[in-house]
């Protein structure tokens, strides 16, 4: 049996189903709201300690982390190899994977919630929104998370995570200049890693980031014409967030030009 811990709009619940997809994968779905802790419960901590989704159970056997986890489903079930051939191509797609763990997700946290997601969390009322910020585990992350519901686009991660976002885009293009895919001419995980973060960038009114990089943009519109990205991401999108993300994410483009602007100058 395989149960995915997950949520809609998650991008690392979004990866998860993304490869399952890919794979042809049934699974059975057990839905967390986030909104309502329910990552935070004691049930839950049980199996994912850092109380975060997504968590798969495949057979009784727990893994954590998006990244682990797409690994193992590539090494656990038939279907599409999601790991290129050569030794080299793995290694970047490992290298793309790595970055993402490293910072860019968190970055992704920093930015979807300063401009829209505070909005959620604080119409839920101080206690609660205490409660979430205090029963985050890691305590940078709590503070980070503190900054980006109270602070929004004024927090001090806010403008990092929009330059080192931009650059990682630049990296994207660059290696999309030179292969079809990021870590070659397969397909692979690593694309399926990046897929959630420019729909992110997308929902949130972001998309004019590549309007000058052509072959990131066509990388995008072949993805999202996959039939993974209606199965994964399309399928379980939830209108309230996309309302959210537009209307917020249109007022506060002018403040994320203005970031990239500074760097212009300088
Ligand atoms: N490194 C973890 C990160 C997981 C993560 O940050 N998940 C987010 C959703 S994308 C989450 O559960 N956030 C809830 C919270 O932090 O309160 C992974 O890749 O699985």
């Amino acid at each position: 049996m395989l149960e995915l811990y997950h949520n809609d709009m998650s991008t690392c619940a979004q990866k998860v189903r993304l490869a399952l997809a890919e794979k042809e994968i049934f699974w059975e779905s057990k839905h967390l709201d986030l909104r309502a802790r329910d990552h935070q419960s004691i049930a839950y901590l049980k199996l994912n300690p850092n109380a975060v989704v997504p968590t798969l159970v495949h057979d009784g056997s727990v893994i954590i982390e998006s990244t682990v986890i797409n690994e193992y489903i590539d090494d656990a079930f038939i279907g599409p190899a999601l790991r290129p051939e050569s030794s080299i191509n793995r290694a970047h797609m490992r290298l793309w994977t790595k970055q993402l763990d490293e910072g860019l997700h968190a970055d992704t946290g920093v930015i979807s919630t300063s401009i829209s997601f505070r909005y959620q969390k604080l119409e839920k009322g101080d206690a609660e929104v205490r409660a979430l910020i205090e029963n985050v585990p890691d305590p940078v992350k709590r503070e980070r998370v503190r900054a980006n519901i109270f602070d929004g686009v004024n927090s001090p991660y806010f403008r990092e995570a929009i330059l080192r976002f931009d650059a990682l885009l630049s990296r994207m293009e660059a290696a999309l200049s030179k292969s079809m895919w990021l870590a070659g001419d397969q397909f692979s995980l690593a694309d399926i890693a990046y897929t959630p973060y420019l729909t992110r960038l997308e929902h949130l009114q972001m998309s004019e980031l590549w309007s000058d990089r052509p072959h990131l943009a066509n990388w995008f519109k072949q993805i999202q014409v996959r039939k993974s990205y209606d199965i994964a991401i399309i399928q379980w999108l939830n209108p309230k967030y996309l309302t959210l993300m537009e209307e917020t994410g249109k007022k506060e483009m002018a403040a994320i030009r203005k970031i990239l602007d500074s760097t212009m100058q300088n």
